[in-house]
């Protein structure tokens, strides 16, 4: 199955983190079909003085989606990320990896949501993703990423 990630750092050396996730995914999850260009975005929900680089990354893997989010927090783990959003609150991080889309699958529950519920709202998610993946279809919104993030940049200022 086509898996799409989004990968985010902002502390230490963010390029390295980034290339340490992919290559950590490429070893264990399956095969890295495309990786974005790095991104240099602002803190979003949250105040820091630290900048993110964000990619996002398509994957060919035959690891179910729940094994898929295991997989992806033992790497998170592993690459020393300390703490772990909760209600909402952001902190800095060394790595952040998001499930964003598993083929059409819609997977809601406690633990996981797919297509990742902020997907469409965020230009750190869309950008990279619309790069690797401009035609690629959201199962529930019925657009494709291109469409979603000109939707997006008509609807900000940001
Ligand atoms: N991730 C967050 C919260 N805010 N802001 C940017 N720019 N990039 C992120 O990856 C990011 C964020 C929660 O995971
Ligand atoms: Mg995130
Ligand atoms: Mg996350």
């Amino acid at each position: 199955m086509k898996a799409y990630l989004g990968l985010g750092s902002n502390l230490g050396n963010r390029r390295r983190n980034l290339i340490t996730a992919a290559a950590l995914l490429a070893e264990r999850a399956g095969d890295v079909l495309a990786l974005s260009s790095f991104y240099e975005t602002e803190p979003w929900g949250f105040v820091s003085e630290n900048r993110f680089l964000n990619a996002a990354l398509a994957l060919e893997t035959s690891l179910s989606p729940f094994d898929l989010l295991r997989l992806t927090q033992t790497i998170e783990r592993e690459m020393g990320r300390a703490a772990k959003s909760a209600q909402g609150i952001y902190h800095d991080r060394l790595i952040d990896i998001d499930l964003l889309l598993y083929g059409d699958e819609v997977v809601r529950s406690a633990e996981l949501e797919i297509p990742h519920p902020h997907l469409h709202e965020r230009r750190f998610v869309l950008e990279p993703l619309r790069e690797i993946a401009p035609f690629l279809r959201h199962p529930l919104l019925g657009k494709n990423i291109e469409e979603l993030f000109r939707d997006f940049t008509k609807s900000t200022q940001e």
